[in-house]
């Protein structure tokens, strides 16, 4: 089956703006996230979504709320995107009793269900069968639910996704598989991981592919929503392929890169390629906002995130009495 590219895409003034707010907003609370880690505030580490966030909110405000989404380590920009609250994931990295999973999850396992995120999974390809029986479930009861699996292209080395693929292929279910190419498994290429091309494990169970640029909001946004509509007609999953880039370490502690990629490659990503960058250009162009209603809309998100962060801060943690409640393992 071939792979289709998305050209670039015009969207509403309302969501062109919308659009714009949530990749600063995810953007602001990574900056916020990775100073909790420098200053010693937040125990562990977390992985920071900053250069991807045109893929989580283009793909997010394709979806519904009662829609599913399962996410990866990398996952606070897909949290945020599918409308999770600030203060409370401030408060779940920091083991806080006010966090989604009263601190005793932390960055790589917060779950929202009232806005249908069944969870991040620090497990490489660890939700594919998570979001592809939640696909099952929302097919078999009738409810239109669409589910979409993030994944990283270092899962594309784990065989659950391709038993996943296969079922959701033949039972035509209602699921996206999401792939987002960052180039990196951690410290390796994926060229270097990867045979053959990424597309074409998901066009051997007949399932369509569409590769799309991943720093282009409009673009991976229409790309979503047409893999949404096929999968609420009852034409079964989609596999996206978002081309991106992490335009930090692999995790906060991953400082010095250059071992494993250059830094005037970095450099091109963040001067050329910044998502952010890209869409306020866009929509200046449009004449959908000026340079000074942009600053105004990055400061009350600023001053949003910096309140959020310095409540969570300042938040009780839990009762260690509770320490064994909530834990299923
Ligand atoms: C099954 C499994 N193997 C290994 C790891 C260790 N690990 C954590 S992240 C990662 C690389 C993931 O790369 P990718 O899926 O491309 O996501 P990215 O970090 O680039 O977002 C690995 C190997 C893991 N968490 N789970």
């Amino acid at each position: 089956m071939a792979t289709t590219t998305t050209p670039a895409v015009d969207v509403t003034p309302e969501l062109g703006l919308r659009m714009y707010s949530q990749m600063v907003r995810i953007r602001a609370f990574e900056e916020q996230a990775n100073q909790l880690y420098l200053s010693a505030k937040m125990p562990g580490l977390t992985h920071l979504y900053i250069g991807e966030e045109a893929v989580a909110v283009g793909v997010c405000e394709a979806l519904r709320r009662e829609d599913y989404i399962t996410s990866t380590h990398r996952g606070h920009g897909h949290c945020l995107a599918k409308g999770a609250d600030v203060e409370r994931m401030f408060c779940e990295l920091l083991g806080k009793e006010q966090g989604y999973c009263r601190g005793k999850g932390g960055s790589m396992h917060i779950a929202d269900h009232v806005n249908g995120n069944l969870g991040a999974n620090a497990i490489v390809a660890g939700s594919a069968g998570i979001a592809t029986g939640a696909a099952f479930s929302g097919k078999t009861r009738g409810s239109g639910q669409v589910s979409v699996c993030f994944f990283g292209e270092g899962a594309l080395g784990q065989g659950v996704l391709y038993e996943v693929m296969n079922l959701a292929a033949l039972w035509k279910l209602p699921v996206i598989y999401l792939c987002e190419n960052n180039l990196y498994n951690e410290y390796t290429h994926f060229s270097e991981t990867t045979a053959g091309e990424v597309g074409g494990r998901a066009a051997a169970f007949g399932i369509p592919v569409e590769e799309v640029d991943g720093q282009d909001v409009r673009a991976v946004h229409a790309a979503a929503s047409r893999a949404v509509e096929r999968a609420r007609s009852g034409a079964g999953p989609t596999f996206l392929v978002c081309n991106t880039y992490r335009f930090r370490g692999h995790h906060v502690g991953d400082v010095d890169r250059t071992y494993y990629r250059g830094k005037d490659e970095e450099e091109r990503w963040r001067s050329e390629r910044d998502p952010i960058t890209l869409h306020a250009a866009w929509l200046r162009e449009r004449g959908l906002a000026d340079a000074a209603e942009l600053e105004r809309i990055d400061g009350e998100i600023d001053a949003g995130i910096s309140a959020a962060v310095e409540r969570a801060v300042a938040a009780p943690f839990p009762d260690p009495g509770e320490v064994d409640e909530h834990v299923y393992a």
